[in-house]
């Protein structure tokens, strides 16, 4: 039985993978911070299949610990401080956690077990004020937050690890990808959120920001897969995965709230606050080399994710209301 390290299991995309590598007979262990209160609520339908263990990227002997008495084939790194406007108010935090941790873990690997294969959650983010219309593993970076440069700085120490040391370390330049176990304060999520607390009446606004940003949105099931997909290639290299079409904070809004005949005019209102200091205007993926090589594709489109986020936001609040 081959086993799977993941960190972040707790996160959106560490649910979504841990499920996958179950189904496919791996056991699996998760490592997660320690927590005053309950955050394992996206994976409490797994966590009898799971080893969960305490760790924390900022703390070099916890990582070092976990390879060594773990031994895993596989280490997926997808722990990150990984909101974007965080980043600005909490820029070195950022910057240990989402850029120094990835050398935490992989210096871990290169000394207690250097055949372990490594995956690193890298970013779109790293693409920025885009210098090509598709962003494809070619494309140079140019990050717009704290968020992003520290994303450049693991994609990098990825690749030098790679060819400093050999290690079978990968870099998956994923683009956004949402689902219902999307946190509250991503966009997307939001939006959802709102659409269904507004047609059950509990609340008449959503404040939101920039409406014109403009991003590659796909689903999270979709995309675990090929994080697993680029561990189990016989050469290490790095990869796009996006869905190849862009669509605008608007264009999110007009599907999710007419999914529920409503009109989002009547209801989003402009808010300050969440307008950034630097925007990322526009990402569109070009992800023909892993359709290629590693034959991905994506199976969820736009409308159904859009669609699939917001009955999964009416479900969970009419249980929680009793409506
Ligand atoms: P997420 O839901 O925010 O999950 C992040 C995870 O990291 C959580 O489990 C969090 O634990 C953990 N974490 C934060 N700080 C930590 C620390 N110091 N030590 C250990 N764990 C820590 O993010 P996601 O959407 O699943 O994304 C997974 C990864 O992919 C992240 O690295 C993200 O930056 C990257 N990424 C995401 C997207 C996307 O669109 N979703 C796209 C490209 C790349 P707590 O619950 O304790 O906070
Ligand atoms: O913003 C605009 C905002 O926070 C998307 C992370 O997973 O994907 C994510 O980063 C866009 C931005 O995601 C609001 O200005 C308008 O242009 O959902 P988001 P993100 O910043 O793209 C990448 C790939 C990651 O790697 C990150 O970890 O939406 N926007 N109004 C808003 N955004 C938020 N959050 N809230 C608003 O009210």
């Amino acid at each position: 039985m081959p086993k799977a390290l993941i960190t972040g299991i707790n996160g959106q995309d560490g649910s979504y993978l841990a499920e996958f590598l179950l189904e496919h007979d791996y056991e699996v262990v998760g490592m997660a911070r320690r927590s005053s209160t309950d955050t394992m609520g996206r994976i409490a339908h797994i966590a009898d299949q799971l080893e969960l263990v305490q760790g924390d990227l900022l703390d070099q002997s916890s990582v070092n610990a976990l390879i060594d008495q773990h031994q895993p084939d596989e280490v997926y790194n997808l722990a990150a401080q990984s909101f974007v406007p965080t980043s600005w108010s909490q820029p070195v935090l950022t910057g240990e956690v989402t850029g120094l941790g990835v050398t935490r873990l992989l210096e871990a690997i290169r000394y207690v077990k250097p055949d372990t294969r490594f995956y690193q959650a890298s970013s779109s983010e790293m693409f920025g004020k885009v210098q090509e219309e598709r962003q494809s593993e070619t494309t140079p970076f140019w990050p717009r937050s704290p968020y992003g440069v520290a994303k450049v700085y693991g994609h990098w120490i990825t690749v030098n690890y790679r060819e400093s040391h050999n290690l079978f370390a990968v870099s998956g330049m994923l683009f956004n990808h949402e689902s219902p176990r999307r946190g509250l304060e991503f966009v997307t999520r939001k939006i959802s959120q709102h659409v269904a607390q507004i047609k059950l009446g509990l609340t008449d606004k959503l404040p939101l920001g920039n409406l014109d940003a403009q991003r590659d949105w796909g689903f999270a099931g979709d995309y675990v897969k090929a994080m697993w997909m680029m561990l189990q290639q016989k050469e290490a290299d790095d990869f796009v995965i996006g869905t190849g079409e862009t669509h605008s904070v608007r264009e999110f809004c007009e599907i999710a709230f007419s999914h529920v005949d409503l009109d989002y005019e009547e209801f989003v209102v402009r808010d300050e606050r969440f307008y950034r200091p630097a925007e990322v205007d526009v990402l569109l993926a070009n992800p023909d080399k892993a359709g290629r090589v590693l034959g991905w594709e994506p199976q969820v489109d736009f409308n159904s994710l859009v669609t699939m986020m917001v009955d999964a936001d009416l479900e969970l609040l009419r249980k929680e209301h009793g409506l």
